[in-house]
């Protein structure tokens, strides 16, 4: 009997993907830290509580609004998001254009490069008709979280037939671009009238990591995936849905190939803590790179295990009416929850950071609360 494809299947993958499997430096990331950075505290006067011990930081009480003026209150901002992962913000008055100017600050305030913008989203962007805001605004630097939009083109995870591993849907955001995100901003406005489901869960990149053994971290850290997200171009054909393709937030982010190879172990230059990059689903059309594809399959397989079998790395949150969450894609995955079947809608506003990089002088998160490396 002839052996299945996949064992015999030595090579790696096409040629017209072949990338260098180099480790990019900290040097060629375009980030302008070059050590994390240190909070002023200028938060701690404002309501707040850890949600679980490993990710998850929740303010009760302050209105984003108050503080998107002051650069110190919105860099220690960031800070945080970073080293909790992600940041939630009950019943919020931001705007959308408020939203906007705080995503592109929490960047700015933490040493992204000057090229790198909002994110203008291939897909999710103004061509698809749906308003930002009450007076039918439309705006390509916002992707519209739309359950309706989600139902058609993506029938088969968010159809109420699907029969798909919810686990599936764990990824970062936009990894198959250059230069993808550092910090995403979510308000949801619109929830199912039943008031239940919907609700998104993030995990932490950084614990990821720390449960790799010596041996593995070593190994990941050597080695670079490539993103790949093919959606967009079969949603194109199959809807006719016209595709950005240029200059979508950084110069660098152009084309309709949506690949780009990264670092499977990343540095968060503002925490300096390693966290797994290269892994869940947005390596799920993608590969590790320089390795065999049978190989591939295994350490894919075990890293989107490692994040969504551990839900001890994890934080799930129940919205409510104009919540908004923020996290950082570099340090964190997170999915929805497909368990409603009314409308449910918001606004995403993502911004663009550095080229993914990997310091061997930097250190995990479990080192760094332990007092090593600081
Ligand atoms: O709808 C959600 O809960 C999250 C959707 C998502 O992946 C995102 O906003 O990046
Ligand atoms: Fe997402």
């Amino acid at each position: 009997m002839a052996p299945p494809a996949a064992d015999i299947d030595l090579a790696v993958r096409p040629a017209e993907h072949q990338v260098t499997t180099k480790v990019r430096s900290r040097a060629e990331s375009g980030s302008r830290l070059q050590k994390p950075l240190v909070s002023s505290g200028s938060l701690e006067q404002y309501e707040h509580a850890s949600v679980t011990p490993v990710i998850g930081e929740e303010f009760p009480t302050l209105q984003l609004s108050e503080i998107l003026h002051d650069d110190t209150k919105v860099r220690d901002l960031a800070i945080l998001v970073s080293q909790r992962g992600v940041v939630f913000f009950r019943n919020q008055d931001l705007n959308i254009d408020d939203q906007k100017v705080l995503g592109q600050k929490l960047g700015e305030l933490t040493g992204k490069p000057e090229t790198s913008k909002l994110h203008r989203h291939a897909l999710s962007n103004s061509k698809r008709g749906i308003a930002v805001d009450e007076n039918g605004k439309l705006d390509d630097e916002v992707s519209v979280i739309s359950s309706e939009q989600n139902r058609t083109y993506y029938k088969d995870r968010f159809g109420a037939t699907s029969k798909r591993l919810a686990s599936e849907g764990w990824h970062a955001d936009i990894t198959f671009e250059r230069i993808p995100s550092d910090y995403a901003i979510l308000k949801v406005h619109t929830l199912p009238a039943d008031g239940t489901g919907g609700d998104t869960l993030w995990a932490s990149g950084y614990e990821a990591y720390d449960r790799l053994s010596p041996a593995w971290q070593s190994f990941a850290e050597g080695l670079t995936a490539t993103h790949h997200q093919p959606n967009f171009n079969r949603v194109a054909q199959q809807f006719g849905a016209a595709l950005i393709d240029t200059a979508r937030g950084a110069p660098e982010n152009t084309g309709l190939d949506f690949a780009a190879s990264h670092p499977v172990v990343r540095t968060n230059p503002v925490t300096g803590w390693k966290s797994l990059f290269g892994a869940a689903h947005q390596l799920e059309h993608g590969w590790i790179d320089g390795v065999t594809a049978r190989e591939s399959d295994i350490l894919k397989a075990y890293f989107l295990q490692v994040i969504a079998e551990n839900h001890d790395l994890q934080v799930r949150f129940k919205w409510e009416r104009n919540d908004v969450a923020v996290w950082d894609n570099r340090s964190v995955f997170h999915t929805a929850t497909n368990d409603y079947v009314g409308k449910r809608q918001g606004n995403r506003v993502v911004s663009l950071g550095e080229k993914p990089f990997f310091d061997g002088g930097s250190v995990s998160r479990r080192e760094a609360l332990a007092g090593r490396g600081e």
